[in-house]
């Protein structure tokens, strides 16, 4: 390679040409069932957010309706979706989640 002591010189592409992700937004939707304890326990397992982050976005999400928990590449993004739904059902709560481009 480039002086690496074998006199022969190789072009290399020295510009990283690093691909970003599409990014989405994991969206959480409110309902009448879904304790607010439990959609704080969902935002700081799956999300890592603090009490603090969960119970404002909580909050949030209660009073208009949906809220963002994060945004991920598309591959992370479903599979937030599909932790939250399962960890709901296996909870017997109809909590629901969804994403989007963002
Ligand atoms: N609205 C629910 C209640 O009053 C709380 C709740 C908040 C449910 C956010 C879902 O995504 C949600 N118990």
């Amino acid at each position: 390679g480039p002086d690496d002591g074998t006199g022969l010189g190789v072009a290399t592409r020295t510009r990283a040409k690093t691909k970003q992700p599409t990014p989405y937004r994991v969206l959480l939707l409110n309902d009448d069932y879904t304790p607010m304890e439990f959609v704080v326990l969902v935002l700081q397992r799956f999300f890592r957010m603090d009490m603090e982050a969960a119970t404002r976005v909580m909050l949030h999400v209660h009073q208009k309706g949906v809220g963002v928990c994060g945004i991920f590449s598309y591959e992370v993004a479903e599979t937030k979706v599909s932790q939250v739904i399962d960890f709901a059902r296996q909870n017997q709560h109809p909590l629901q989640c969804m994403l989007e481009k963002a």
